[in-house]
């Protein structure tokens, strides 16, 4: 069905797709290749919500020569008068022969009826090609529209002896510049950042991302459920993310030092039987609030609520070749697990890499 040809164009519609990682968010990472043969006559990714289709970007460059060529998407192309006309008309009035996509939309508002309607129109469709790479792209707005919830990655760090502080508290620095560098990538292609109240309270963070230039910050998520954020801490202060406080406060009163701030938004999750946030209720608020991609970079209690509740999709731990010896604070928080040395392990290694002088190991639920 498919030839040498075929994937190497799509393989190009990877890799433009690719570089509307740090901005597509709510919308999916879309890359588009029209071709004659092996001769690209068009080549387009999506930027941003509100902005041009893959497709549409594309089809500009080649102008007439899209006619009779393929098209290569790596999404199926949309039906839908969304921020933008549809793509698949477009791709009927430019009189494209064929038209490959990787995947076909999860949106119910596509779903198939592009692909259909370029079906109907008698352009020859495919789907499936690179599949696996392109669903691997779009994990956040794949677990978002297909799970009703964001793909959770926990991000850690923590020394060779599997520590991420001192007893006291202290950790800067466990990791090297280079890894926290690389956080910066990690936070720029999340939709959100989330932490919990005890992060906020001993660290002041900004959770934004500086060290790469980006078209928009990722979205700021606290969980605080007795209101505790400071006023004057950074992320109120400082209107440049917009931010999410998770409370189970409603007293306007008490809302209002908060709501007076523009970037700022709260949202009630429903309380668990602890009297604490509800993580999966949280994560389906935040689903329809339009994040997909979630990263969680908080303490060991919360990172440990999250993998108790099976709610965590990826960890990210990167691990120095410090030791910080005992006591020190613990990676995870969790009661013992006897189990897990006679059943096979939760994670999966998906990757290993060293950044500078430190290790990243990326691990997916098995
Ligand atoms: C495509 N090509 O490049 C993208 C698609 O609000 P809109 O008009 O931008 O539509 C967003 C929806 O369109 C999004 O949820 C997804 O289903 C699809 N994204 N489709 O044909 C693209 N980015
Ligand atoms: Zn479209």
């Amino acid at each position: 069905m498919f030839d040498d040809n075929d994937i190497l164009m799509m393989q190009n519609a990877l890799r433009l797709a690719r570089q509307g990682r740090f901005s597509t968010s709510p919308n999916p990472r879309v890359g588009c290749v029209i071709a004659r043969g092996s001769q690209i006559v068009g080549q387009g990714f999506h930027v941003r919500a509100g902005e041009p289709h893959a497709e549409v970007h594309a089809l500009r460059q080649a102008g007439e020569a899209a006619e009779g060529a393929t098209a290569y998407v790596t999404l199926e192309p949309c039906s839908h008068y969304g921020r933008t006309p549809p793509c698949a008309e477009a791709l009927i009035k430019a009189k494209v022969g064929r038209v490959v996509a990787a995947m076909t939309d999860p949106n119910p508002l596509v779903a198939g009826k592009g692909l259909a309607m370029l079906h109907n129109a008698g352009i020859i469709t495919q789907s499936g090609l690179l599949e696996d790479e392109a669903r691997a792209l779009n994990r956040g707005f794949l677990s978002r529209i297909e799970r009703g919830r964001p793909y959770v990655r926990l991000k850690c760090a923590a020394s060779l002896d599997g520590k991420t502080a001192l007893s006291d508290g202290r950790s800067q620095w466990i990791t090297a510049e280079a890894a926290r560098q690389d956080v910066q990538i990690l936070r720029a292609e999340s939709c959100a950042v989330l932490t919990g109240i005890g992060t906020v309270l001993a660290d002041n963070p900004r959770l934004n991302v500086r060290t790469l230039p980006t078209l928009r910050q990722p979205v700021r998520v606290v969980l605080d459920s007795r209101l505790q954020t400071p006023p004057d801490c950074h992320l109120v202060r400082d209107g440049g993310s917009p931010t999410v406080i998770a409370t189970l406060v409603s007293d306007p009163d008490r809302l209002q030092p908060y709501l007076q701030h523009r970037h700022i938004r709260i949202i009630r999750p429903s309380e668990n039987p602890a009297g604490r946030i509800d993580l999966a209720d949280l994560l389906r608020l935040l689903a329809e609030a339009g994040l997909g991609e979630v990263m969680v970079e908080a303490g060991a209690t919360l990172a440990s609520a999250f993998l108790a509740a099976d709610l965590a999709d990826e960890i990210v731990l990167y691990q120095s070749p410090k030791i910080l010896g005992n006591p020190g604070r613990p990676l995870f928080d969790l009661p013992e697990q006897p189990d897990a040395l006679h059943t096979n392990a939760r994670w999966h290694t998906a990757a290993l890499e060293t950044v500078g002088s430190d290790i990243k190991w990326t691990l997916r639920r098995a």
